[in-house]
């Protein structure tokens, strides 16, 4: 009796490991094109998918992803499939989570789905893919707000489907993403709060080497440095610049 036991555990213990074998997570995470913005200003918000499975990619057949976010403090503008997978389906659907359709949703919540092509799963690799980018507009300033994938909310459950395993929930960890929010002072580089000629060098920095400003200030939006209001940061924007100092 005791040996059949041992056996029957055995046979479940493997047929569990055969299963974990076979089929690794995804981790879903947040890559944001800023985390800090003036208000008024917008932010991509790439989400991807990434493989934990040492062996390779993970295959997909849908994804549903909870995605909360504070609307005092950031409005959702939608979502942008730009270079992302070639799904069959993808958006915030109507119903359910996103009651105040028309969309995108505005109350703080909503279930992004997304189904692959009848053609075959969607490859999800170690280094990750694109799911879609959600675009937010900053409202408020606060010093941290956060943009967050829920694992469940309201009866709703944010899973990854399995490629291979029908209805096999593959979904790892959740990321989230935290945004700070300034106010928008146009040709304040050095984010002291005034327009002096202290932002000259935190200017050229920027026009010059973005990532360099975005390291040696991580607190501040390099955006204020569009100071001719044309979308980019550029040697375009100097006369403008120059224009603030002396009007300062
Ligand atoms: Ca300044
Ligand atoms: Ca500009």
């Amino acid at each position: 009796m005791l040996r059949s036991y041992t056996l029957v555990t055995y046979i479940v213990l493997c047929a569990a490991c055969a299963t974990l074998s076979a089929t690794g997570a995804v981790n879903l995470e947040w890559r944001p094109s800023a985390r800090t913005l003036g208000v008024g200003r917008t932010a991509n918000l790439e989400l991807y998918g990434v493989s934990d499975d040492p062996n390779g990619s993970e295959p997909v057949a849908a994804v549903d992803i909870l995605v909360t976010w504070d609307p005092n403090r950031v409005e959702l503008l939608g979502c942008d499939g730009t270079g992302a997978v070639d799904w069959l389906v993808a958006g915030f659907l109507s119903g359910g989570l996103n009651e105040n359709f028309p969309y995108p949703p505005s109350d703080g919540d909503g279930l992004f789905t997304a189904f692959a092509q009848f053609s075959g799963p969607v490859d999800v690799t170690t280094s990750g893919v694109l799911i879609t980018t959600l675009r937010f507009r900053a409202l408020e300033e606060c010093d941290s707000t956060s943009i967050a994938i829920p694992k469940t909310l309201s009866g709703y459950t944010t899973k990854v489907y399995s490629g291979t395993v029908p209805n096999l929930d593959i979904s790892g960890t959740l990321g989230s993403c935290d945004i700070r929010i300034i106010p928008y002072i146009l040709g304040d580089m050095n984010c002291d709060g005034v327009v002096d000629v202290f932002d000259i060098d935190a200017f050229v920095l920027a026009i010059t080497n973005p990532g360099g400003y975005l390291s040696a200030y991580p607190l501040c939006d390099i955006e204020r440095g569009d100071c001719n209001q044309d979308g980019s940061v550029d040697v375009f924007d100097i006369d403008a610049f120059v224009d603030l100092i002396v009007g300062g």
